[in-house]
């Protein structure tokens, strides 16, 4: 009994002076994190630090489906892109018809290696049928596993509204979705980069780059998307 607890003391002290973690997950707070905002949107409810986003590159991939909201929220990211210093040829757009064509379109484009985090912009609005349900849920899910296996962050840019009235409120003026999801994209990819120890300025991603994207130059047709 005795001996059981002078080891689990020795192993306590041993932690106790163990050196510091050093790595990405430590708990220090960062310079460029350390000051948040305050809040963007009347609805808001997260503050985000001043992002470095100068070596960063950003995917953005919307629906053509709802095209007028959407633009709308497109142009919230930008801004928030723009006010992290997101530099102009790092980010990429490309369009998609509908919702559901968001989780494949995004798992591609985080295979290519090619970009840090991604942003989806899509508005789902509740008809007469299921689709809502189905569509909304299916996109959900898919973008969450897409993220997750691919390690490359997807920001959920899908508004899921009952009517185009909620549309409006969440992605003009003062209260547009799209903003905060630009600032969450940064703020993600520089975790994923600090995390993985990938240096984005240095080019593609080692980690990410499977080989979709090793097409010679003099091979390459006319692409749709960034690839
Ligand atoms: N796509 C959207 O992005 N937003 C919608 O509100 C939306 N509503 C749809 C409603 C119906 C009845 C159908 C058939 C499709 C809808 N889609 C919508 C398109 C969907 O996301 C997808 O592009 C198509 O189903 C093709 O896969």
């Amino acid at each position: 009994m005795i001996s059981t607890f002078k080891s689990a003391l020795l192993c306590l002290l041993s932690l106790a002076s163990a050196p510091s973690l050093t790595n990405a997950f430590a708990p220090t707070r960062r310079a460029s994190f350390s000051s948040p905002t305050s809040l963007q949107g009347a609805e808001s409810e997260v503050s985000f630090g001043d992002l470095d986003g100068s070596d960063i590159r950003i995917g953005i991939i919307r629906t053509r489906w709802n095209d007028e909201h959407v633009t709308n929220l497109v142009d919230g990211c930008l801004k928030a892109l723009k006010e992290c210093n997101v530099k102009e040829e790092n980010i990429f757009e490309t369009s998609i018809p509908g919702a559901y064509e968001l989780p494949l379109s995004a798992r591609f484009l985080a295979l290519s290696g090619t970009v840090d985090a991604i942003v989806t912009a899509g508005v789902l609005i509740k008809g007469e049928t299921m689709h809502f349900e189905y569509i909304s849920d299916a996109v959900s899910s898919g973008l969450m596993s897409v993220q997750l296996q691919t390690q490359c962050p997807v920001v959920y840019g899908v508004l899921n509204c009952m009517n185009e009235d909620q549309v409006k409120a969440r992605s003009s003026g003062d209260n547009n979705h799209g903003y905060d999801w630009g600032k969450t994209a940064v703020e993600m990819a520089l975790l994923r980069n600090e995390a993985l120890n990938v240096n984005a300025g240095a080019g593609k991603s080692p980690l990410m780059d499977l080989g979709f994207s090793k097409v010679e130059e003099k091979e390459k047709k006319a692409s749709p998307g960034f690839f």
